[in-house]
Formats: C-alpha cells, sequence, structure tokens
C-alpha cells in the first residue's frame, strides 16, 4: 500500500520542538520512554504514587513529582496532580505510556486545554474508534470487513434473535463501549439469548458505565492478528507489519511475536492497506493498533483499534529497526514521519515473552512479594525490557507484568533457540513468574509448528501445568538437606557407629552443597542461583 497524501489536512502549523516530557505511567514502559527522551535529548519528567519512590524510572528522570498513594485511582488516574506536576516542572508535553489514561479521550482533551502536547491520538480519533457499534459502521462504509454481526446497539432480544436466525449459532455478545473482552457473552441458542442479554448489560454497565450492547456471529479456530501503525499530522499513515497475538489467557495476552505464521506476504499486504484505511477513516494520529481476527481461510475480519503504544511494541521494533516511541514524539511534534512506506523492510523475526508475578502451576495466581535478586539476560538478539531491581516490592496494586523479554534472529528458529537461552538464563528471586511456562510453550512442538489459536493456552494449559513446578528455592533445597542428614545420622546413632552430630561426613548432604558452592565460589544457593 502506497503512502496515502492525497487527502492532506491544511498544512499543520510547526511546533517548537518538544523539551520535557511528562511521563504519566510506572514500570517498564515509563522506563521504556524515559531512555526514548535521553536518546533524543529532551528532558525526561516521571510522576510516581507512593509505592514507586525508589523506582529505576524515577532515579533515572531528571524530576519527579509524588502524586498520591499507591493505588492507581488515587494516582496514575489522578488528572488533576498529574496536569499539576507537567506544569509545574515546565513539561511540555505528556506520554501517558499504556494502560491507566492513555486511552481516555477526556484526558488527552484536558492535557491540550492545559497548552500542553499529548503524546498520542487526538481526543476525536480516541471517541471515534472507542464505540464498538460506531467503529464497525464507520469502517463498514469504508469497505473494511467487520465480523458479521449488528451495527446498531440491540434495544431488545428481537433485533439479535433476527440476526441469529440468519447467521446461526453460536453468536457473541459484545459491549458497545467495550474491548478487551469485558461484557461478553457467548450465546449458544435462542434459549439462553435472554439470560446472557442480561448478564452483558449488567457486565457493560458496571465496566463502562454503558449497557449498550450488540452481537456478531462468533468465530472459532482464529488467531488474533494485529497492524501496527503511525500515522502524522501531515495525512502520511505508514504500517509496520503485524503481530501474532493469540498466546493469551483471559485476554493477557504471553507471547507475541511478529511476522505471524499465518500471514502471507499477500495477506500482510491486505492488513496493511485495511489499518491504513481504518486510520484514515477515524482522522488517526501517533502510534496505533488495528486488531483483526483471521480464520482458518486466511480472512482477516476487523475487530477493534488499540488507541495507544502496546506491550507488545517491541517485536515490531525488532523486526523494523524502528523506534516507535521516538516515532510518537516526533508526529506529536509536528513532525513527518521519521520512515516512508517503501523504507519499512521487515528483516528476521521476533518474539516476545511476558514475565508476569503470577505463578503458572497454580492457575496463574498472582505472587506478589519483594525482590531479593535480579539476573538478567543479554547477549545477541536480546531485549530486556523492565525496570525491576533488587529490593522493589511487586504489589497487588498494578499490572503483573515484572519484566518484557524479547528475541530476534534471522529466523523464527533462531529467535526460539535465543529466547530459550535467555529464559534460562533470567532470575527474579522473591517471587514466582511465568518463566517456567514460557519454556514448556517454546519447547512444544504444537509452538514450534505454529499450530495454535486464541484458545490454544487455555487447551493446553492442563498438559502444560504438571511440568510447571517451580524449581526450589535455594533456602528449601538447604532446608531439605539438613532434614535428610538430621534423619542420617540419626539413623548412624541409632546403629551405635559413635560419632553422630560431632563431625560432618565428607558425603553429607551439607558437604556435598558446600562443595558445589566452594567450586562456584559463592555460598550454596541451590538451583536457583
Ligand atoms: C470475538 C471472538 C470471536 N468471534 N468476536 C476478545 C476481546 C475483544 N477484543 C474481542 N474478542 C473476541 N472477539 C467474534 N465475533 C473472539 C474474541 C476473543 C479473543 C480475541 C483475540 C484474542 C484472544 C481472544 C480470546 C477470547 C475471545
Amino acid at each position: 500500500m502506497a503512502t496515502s497524501r492525497s487527502k492532506r489536512p491544511p498544512a499543520a502549523r510547526p511546533k517548537p520542538p518538544l523539551r520535557r516530557i511528562l511521563i504519566a505511567n510506572r514500570g517498564e514502559i515509563a522506563l521504556r520512554v524515559v531512555r526514548a527522551c535521553r536518546d533524543l535529548g529532551i528532558a525526561p519528567v516521571m510522576v510516581y504514587s507512593d509505592a514507586d519512590r525508589d523506582s529505576l524510572p524515577v532515579r533515572l528522570a531528571d524530576a519527579a513529582v509524588p502524586i498520591g498513594p499507591a493505588p492507581a485511582a488515587a494516582s496514575y488516574l489522578n488528572v488533576q496532580a498529574i496536569l499539576e506536576a507537567a506544569l509545574r516542572t515546565g513539561a511540555d508535553a505528556i506520554h501517558p505510556g499504556y494502560g491507566f489514561l492513555a486511552e481516555n479521550a477526556d484526558f488527552a482533551e484536558a492535557v491540550e486545554a492545559a497548552g500542553l502536547t499529548f503524546i498520542g491520538p487526538p481526543a476525536a480519533a480516541m471517541r471515534a474508534v472507542g464505540d464498538k457499534v460506531e467503529a464497525r459502521r464507520l469502517m463498514a462504509a469504508r469497505g473494511v470487513p467487520i465480523i458479521p454481526g449488528l451495527t446498531d446497539r440491540a434495544a431488545d432480544g428481537r433485533a439479535i434473535e433476527a440476526f441469529a436466525a440468519t447467521a446461526g449459532y453460536p453468536i457473541l455478545l459484545k459491549a458497545a463501549a467495550g474491548g478487551g473482552g469485558k461484557g461478553m457473552r457467548v450465546v449458544r441458542s435462542a434459549a439462553e439469548l435472554t439470560s446472557m442479554l442480561r448478564a452483558a448489560r449488567s457486565e457493560a454497565k458496571a465496566s463502562f458505565g454503558d449497557d449498550g450492547v450488540y452481537a456478531e456471529k462468533l468465530l472459532e479456530g482464529v488467531r488474533h492478528v494485529e497492524i501496527q501503525i503511525v500515522a502524522d499530522a501531515h495525512g502520511d499513515v505508514v504500517w509496520l507489519g503485524e503481530r501474532e497475538c493469540s498466546l493469551q489467557r483471559r485476554h493477557q495476552k504471553l507471547i507475541e511475536e511478529a511476522p505471524s505464521l499465518a500471514v502471507t506476504p499477500a495477506l500482510r499486504a491486505k492488513m496493511g492497506a485495511l489499518a491504513a484505511e481504518v486510520a484514515r477513516a477515524s482522522g488517526y494520529r501517533n502510534a496505533g493498533t488495528v486488531e483483526f481476527l483471521v480464520d482458518a481461510a486466511g480472512n482477516p475480519w476487523f475487530m477493534e483499534v488499540n488507541a495507544r503504544l502496546q506491550v507488545e511494541h517491541p517485536v515490531t521494533e525488532m523486526v523494523t529497526g524502528f523506534d516507535l516511541v521516538r516515532a510518537q514524539i516526533a508526529v506529536a511534534s509536528g513532525d513527518r514521519l521519521p520512515f516512508r512506506q517503501a523504507e519499512v523492510a521487515p528483516r528476521g523475526w521476533a518474539i516476545e515473552c511476558r514475565i508476569l508475578a503470577e505463578d503458572p502451576a497454580h492457575g496463574f495466581r498472582p505472587h506478589p512479594g519483594r525482590i531479593t535478586a535480579v539476573r538478567l539476560p543479554a547477549g545477541p538478539g536480546v531485549r530486556v525490557d523492565t525496570a525491576l531491581q533488587a529490593g522493589d516490592e511487586v504489589s497487588l496494586h498494578y499490572d503483573a507484568l515484572v519484566a518484557k523479554l524479547i528475541a530476534w534472529g534471522e529466523d523464527r528458529d533462531q529467535a526460539i533457540r535465543r529466547m530459550l537461552r535467555a529464559l534460562r538464563e533470567f532470575r527474579i528471586a522473591g517471587i514466582r513468574t511465568t518463566i517456567p511456562f514460557h519454556i514448556e510453550v517454546l519447547e512444544g512442538e504444537e509452538f514450534r509448528g505454529g499450530r495454535f489459536d486464541i484458545a490454544w493456552v487455555d487447551r493446553a494449559l492442563p498438559g502444560l501445568s504438571p511440568r510447571l513446578e517451580a524449581p526450589l528455592e535455594g533456602f528449601e533445597t538447604a532446608a531439605i538437606a539438613a532434614a535428610v542428614e538430621a534423619y542420617e545420622m540419626a539413623r548412624r546413632g541409632a546403629a551405635g557407629t559413635g560419632a553422630a552430630g560431632t563431625e560432618t561426613p565428607a558425603s553429607s548432604a551439607w558437604a556435598i552443597a558446600g562443595r558445589r558452592a566452594q567450586m562456584r565460589g559463592r555460598p550454596p544457593r541451590g538451583r536457583w542461583a
């Protein structure tokens, strides 16, 4: 798809370059933006909650302003405190990261009203894609294939029943104001419709303050494939290829890769052109993602637009070589995009594993705690996006994402090998993480053969779980060694060998552990060391 300059808006007023950017976020994404600012000679300013005072992005920023207690509602969602911090520190722009206020059109508007630049899409574009029913109508009118279904909010069950009568069950009820899976209900027969509609409406109301619901045909055996786009204020839209995001659990993505095994060059060109059309139709600017479901026949179906930089943006950066945060800052400053469509030539393969503070051996239950030590992987083709430091507390106040591990290779096999190497080097002591899950998946035939869809993780987990038990922590190994030792000595003592308890035989568990540790020049720490 050629870059279109046909409907170029009036030349944007030249803006002065940005000198100070306030980062309204925390953790790895805040650090990612701090680093982009440094690379551009821009001063990063952080805001932080009481829980993040000693965090790495706060330490590395030029200035940092406390904005409230740990709960996000009182800090990272506190619009007034964030705007005041920006004005007080002389920032001229705000980068929202992802989550928190990133897709809040009222926040984007408030930032601009305060005379600051919002580094993200215009509020109007956010609103145009934020209502799923409006977005479906808009995209259908532009020839973008939408999933078969209603293009109006259902007033009652009748319109949905009429749709199901032609399309057939199962259907999927979705929240009009929704996204991300909240308020969704599968309906498998007419008999279920009334109760499912009631449930979808109340969940939509609770999640979005809007009980509007509509229906689509349920697509099964599909993959989630999304296209990265960047649009500037001069009418240019560039698409940067796809990301395969099917490996997820309860709408939390776990592994992403670029490119997707399910996308041929022809499908890529088609989806890229569709994504650029979605951007133009909604008046989009800045970085964004157009999500599609791709069915088994290779047809793309528009799902929704994510009006933000996404967690998984590094895989696109690794294969394209472009810095997406730099591109965001450039277009927010009014500059032209730093790359043209003809310069986008993805190379190799990139995979991202999301390292979460969750225990995959026990249903991915949250595993907060104090980080006692971190050993980061590195080496050829390995990137780690994390703000984690020894001493940090991983709390339940925020997202469970503690690190993103990204591996690049000339081909998918090399990327997988490098990822496995890096996963095995990685140590985060003090909490359980999803690292063992990633190792199991990447070693498996199904992932290697590309045989997965959006339901794969849920199907595969029962088979993976027994192999996910975390190796023992050092102190656990020591405790077991002590117990075995006590038992052996008691047994020898009872047998009348004499010296039990007064010396440590060379063959004792403690002695063996101690000698192994000496060989490595440090105290015994067990398998996790
Ligand atoms: C669907 C679908 C199947 N058919 N729509 C999930 C979140 C939101 N973005 C829409 N989602 C889905 N919409 C139709 N008509 C399946 C999903 C879906 C899904 C999509 C992508 C990645 C993971 C998913 C997990 C469950 C359901």
